[in-house]
């Protein structure tokens, strides 16, 4: 074992989930192994030492997830770890990790990824600490570990030769077991226990029930190849892009129709509509975002979630009821219309997955979801992509319906959420600060304001007040709240490694069914352009318009 001399790095800030930088940036020496120590720091018992505690690894396979996760057991072994459990060649879904963290009552996970960002060494890399019950570190553990960032001066490394990261089984390195575990089995399961895998598997093997997924060459390969290839029956030909790639193929892992073109092209260019799939799915780099699509028809995430909570009762695991349902802030209000309709809470939460950990862990909700493409429930404390899929494959088969249908006819019962989001990427960090703090500064005055067809009803900088302990997140995105019944949010990303993202977030609330289908970017022309003018956007950023639209 050996104590390295170190000095800090001023950007270890973590930001939505976790730290992500440009793969070079992690790479550079003393940069994983300060923050990866930071993390041991805030673990540690009152000696200082991780003695006798355990750990999951893994991570979503990208470029230098092997090296890292080398130096991690390294690292572990020197500040005095127990047990590590390791992915297989180091992989493991994000869902997959909290598992087996929660599973094996471990002292909680390092998980490498940078989510839906590119990987491949001009990508983008990451690393984050999720707690023991499974979930993203919350804010005051992610604060401790950038405290001792600022301030490490030194990390203990053991140098023993790399292990193989390839066989399952135990490896022991002096007091440190290191067990390599293939979590595809422990996932499967639990996958098995929540759905009803034989009325998918006779509606796959009838012929009345297909699916085609695209796993985008990253995390969820594997675990798509066992469950729905292995087990559900599907043609291995309908399971896309299925080989894990360290740079993802080249391509972006983010489970959208612009990045999933391949799966959107089969969905959408069919010649005869029957002949493609029931129902087309994607998955991100880590395996916890998803993308739902049926025959020539987007599933906005939050719809989904809304018809998730609709229907939660018609699966397997979750018959007994549904103690309550939650929303990042900028998800659209379609969740609520349903709370209200079933007489249960609907919690509005900052954007991160983190902010649901509580109100799992006290049976607060039973489901959650968020608008950038994230739905789960409390099976584990992540998002899950594979378990959305399997989800909707069980609703599909229980329904008999279109996934069309569905969604309409939850519309009709609910009203409709049109719901765009645009983001400014990339732009430069001091103008997006200025543009947040002006639009913050002219909130008072913007109340009450009548803008052509729209009047403001409230604005205000988003706060919230956990339920549980308390704890308070302010300056969470500005909301300006408009009459007739719609919304625009304005907030930065905390998952960029460029520059800064702005997001501006639109919603319109329709109940009129003849206006139920109309199209979601004419719906949204007008707030669009009154987001441009409230927020002075061009003059600001120097950007005309978005860079992207979700
Ligand atoms: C992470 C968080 C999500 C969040 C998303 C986008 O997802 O876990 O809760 O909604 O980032 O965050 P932002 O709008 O700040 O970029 P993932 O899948 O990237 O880990």
């Amino acid at each position: 074992m050996k104590t390295v001399n170190t000095s800090p790095f001023d950007d270890q800030k973590p930001g939505t989930s976790g730290l992500r930088k440009q793969t070079c940036h992690f790479q550079q020496p003393d940069y994983l192994e300060n923050f990866v120590q930071s993390i041991f720091f805030a673990m540690a018992n009152s000696d200082e030492s991780c003695a006798g505690k355990t750990l999951v690894v893994g991570g979503d396979g990208r470029f230098f997830n092997l090296q890292a996760i080398q130096t991690i057991v390294k690292m572990a072994a020197a500040n005095g770890f127990s047990k590590l459990l390791v992915g297989k060649n180091g992989i493991l879904s994000t869902p997959a990790a909290s598992l087996l963290i929660r599973k094996y009552k471990t002292d909680g996970g390092i998980i490498l990824s940078a989510s839906h960002n590119p990987g491949g060494e001009n990508g983008d890399f990451g690393i984050k600490y999720n707690t023991p019950n499974g979930g993203p570190a919350p804010e005051k553990v992610t604060d401790a570990i950038y405290k001792n960032t600022l301030s490490i001066s030194e990390y203990k490394i053991t140098e023993y030769d790399d292990i193989d990261l390839s066989v399952p089984g135990i490896i022991s390195l002096d007091k440190l077991n290191v067990e390599i575990i293939d979590s595809v089995v422990d996932y499967t399961e639990m996958m098995q226990e929540i759905f009803d895998f034989d009325l998918m598997k006779k509606g796959v093997a009838d012929n009345t029930l297909s699916l085609c997924f695209d796993a985008m060459h990253a995390v969820t390969g594997p675990y798509a190849q066992e469950i729905f290839i292995n087990q559900l029956g599907i043609n291995q030909e309908n399971v896309i892009n299925a080989k894990p790639l360290p740079d993802f193929g080249g391509g972006h892992p983010d489970p959208n129709q612009a990045h999933a073109k391949e799966l959107t092209d089969i969905m959408y260019s069919a010649s005869d509509i029957n002949t493609s799939p029931d129902l087309g799915a994607a998955s991100d780099g880590d395996g916890d975002r998803n993308m739902i699509l049926g025959k020539q028809f987007f599933v906005t995430p939050s719809d989904s979630l809304a018809i998730m909570t609709a229907n939660l009762s018609e699966i397997k695991a979750y018959k007994s009821g549904i103690s309550g349902v939650a929303r990042s802030m900028p998800t659209s209000q379609a969740a609520d219309k349903v709370a209200e309709k079933l007489g249960i809470p609907c919690y509005e939460t900052p954007t991160g997955w983190k902010f649901f950990g509580n109100l799992l862990d006290d049976n607060k909700i039973t489901l959650c979801g968020e608008e950038s493409f994230g739905s789960g429930s409390n099976h584990i404390r992540e998002k899950d992509g594979i378990w959305a899929v399997l989800f909707w494959l069980n609703l599909l088969a229980i329904k008999k319906q279109s996934v069309k249908d569905i969604v309409t006819a939850h519309w009709a019962t609910y009203g409709r959420h049109y719901y765009a989001r645009h983001d400014y990427e990339a732009i430069d960090t001091d103008a997006a600060n200025k543009l947040m703090e002006t639009l913050r500064n002219s909130l008072p005055d913007i109340k009450s304001k009548t803008l052509g067809n729209y009047t403001i009803k409230e604005a205000c900088d988003f706060s919230y007040t956990d339920p549980i302990d308390g704890s308070v997140s302010e300056k969470q995105g500005i909301i300006i709240q408009l009459s007739p019944d719609s919304r625009i949010i304005f907030r930065l990303s905390g998952t960029g490694t460029q520059g800064a993202t702005l997001r501006v977030y639109l919603e319109k609330y329709e109940t009129d069914i003849s206006k139920q289908s109309l199209d979601t970017t004419q719906v949204l022309q007008t707030l669009a352009e009154l987001s441009k003018s409230i927020a002075d956007i061009a003059n600001l950023t120097g950007r005309a318009e978005p860079d992207v639209v979700t």
